[in-house]
């Protein structure tokens, strides 16, 4: 994979965001010092579903029903469909020296990604628990995190092969800045609880550089 990958990175898209930790704009309506208002830097190089070839293991791998089923399982059942978006559906995040994903929750539930190639320092996946349930936010505690406090940041050991199911919709996480010569190359696989679903042209402009249509 991670050769197939080396193949096609020279086209990956560089995407370059500023982003409330809730991936909107900053909000005017909040005070200044407000968790809401706090820009994180988002920039590392995005390879889309379409150019990754169809032969390739990454996407044979996303296209089994096997894996399909087997994350349905494990997530207690309920029914998923693979992401019909032609660029979003699977993806690789490609970062190199200097990249970084700032803290964010992600717009979906949960994220499955596989990573396929681990930096020399740095890039590492970073959470903090319980600062968002489903009717409330801790934004003092949030605050915190975002001013540089560290005590809570819990780090996952993610290597090479390592899949990871992330409920990263209530769990801040980042991705620490990538230190040295090696790449790393995490996967996102996307599914979703309902058929035919795709991203907004306005999110397709922002992390592919251009849009389609399914
Ligand atoms: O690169 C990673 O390990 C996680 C990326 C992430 O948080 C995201 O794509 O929303
Ligand atoms: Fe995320």
């Amino acid at each position: 994979m991670v050769e197939e990958v080396d193949g096609v990175v020279d086209d990956a898209f560089n995407c370059r965001d500023l982003h409330n930790p809730y991936l909107e704009e900053s909000d005017d309506s909040f005070p200044s010092d407000h968790p809401r208002r706090q820009a994180q830097v988002t920039s590392l190089d995005v390879i889309a579903y379409d150019q990754i070839g169809p032969d390739d293991a990454l996407r044979r791998l996303y296209e089994s029903d096997a894996l399909l089923r087997f994350i349905q399982d494990i997530l207690g059942g309920n029914r998923l469909y693979r992401m019909a978006d032609p660029m979003a559906a699977l993806t690789v995040n490609v970062m190199k020296e200097g990249h970084n994903h700032g803290w964010h929750f992600d717009e979906s539930l949960v994220t499955t990604t596989i990573m396929l190639q681990k930096p020399e320092e740095g890039g590492e996946f970073q959470y903090v628990a319980d600062l968002r349930g489903e009717a409330w936010d801790d934004y003092e505690a949030l605050g915190k995190v975002l001013a540089g406090d560290e005590s809570q940041v819990m780090t996952l050991g993610v290597a090479p092969g390592t899949m990871l199911l992330f409920a990263g919709y209530y769990q801040l996480h980042r991705v620490s800045p990538v230190k040295g010569e090696t790449t790393r190359y995490v996967s996102t696989l996307c599914y979703k609880d309902r058929p035919g679903v795709c991203n907004s042209p306005e999110v397709q402009q922002l992390f592919y550089g251009r849009t389609a249509t399914a």
